[in-house]
């Protein structure tokens, strides 16, 4: 019995709780939300130097859905997503891999790479303006983190 039990334990730490303290799990990654204003390079900075994380990528509707019900509690208006531009205008690259986005959640309106006064638009974000639905904003805005563990 006390073996059952050791081994059940074992069974429950692995499936459940893999995620560190503090972070959020999802279908198989972890998420933590960084409550500071960076750039976004400082950004995925922030995210390696937590348990070697990067800004989040977003696969699907469902882990977007899920992910901006959670923003919608904080007070942040706006929210790094790991995608940009950067390399070559209006091709949407996934910082982790490279890949191109399949998924988007672009509002209408975006990507525009044009905020007013504000010039070249590459990085992604949550903005609660558009209630986090997905704009471009220059890379040298200041905006929270959120963080993606597989
Ligand atoms: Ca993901
Ligand atoms: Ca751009
Ligand atoms: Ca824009």
């Amino acid at each position: 019995m006390w073996l059952f039990d050791f081994v059940m334990n074992l069974l429950f730490l692995g499936v459940y709780c893999i995620c560190p303290d503090g972070w959020l799990q999802y279908s198989g990654s972890c998420y933590m939300f960084g409550h500071g204003a960076v750039h976004f390079t400082e950004a995925e900075q922030f995210c390696r130097q937590h348990h070697n994380s990067h800004l989040i990528h977003v696969e699907n509707m469902a882990e977007n859905a899920f992910i901006k019900d959670r923003l919608r509690e904080f007070k942040e208006k706006a929210w790094w997503i790991g995608l940009t531009d950067e390399l070559a205008e209006g091709m949407w690259q996934w910082y982790d891999t490279q890949e191109i986005a399949n998924f988007t959640d672009w509002n209408p309106t975006e990507p525009n790479n044009n905020g007013p006064g504000q010039g070249q638009e590459d990085c992604a974000t949550f903005w609660d303006i558009f209630d986090f639905k997905w704009a471009d904003l220059p890379c040298t805005s200041k905006f929270s983190p959120v963080c993606e563990k597989k």
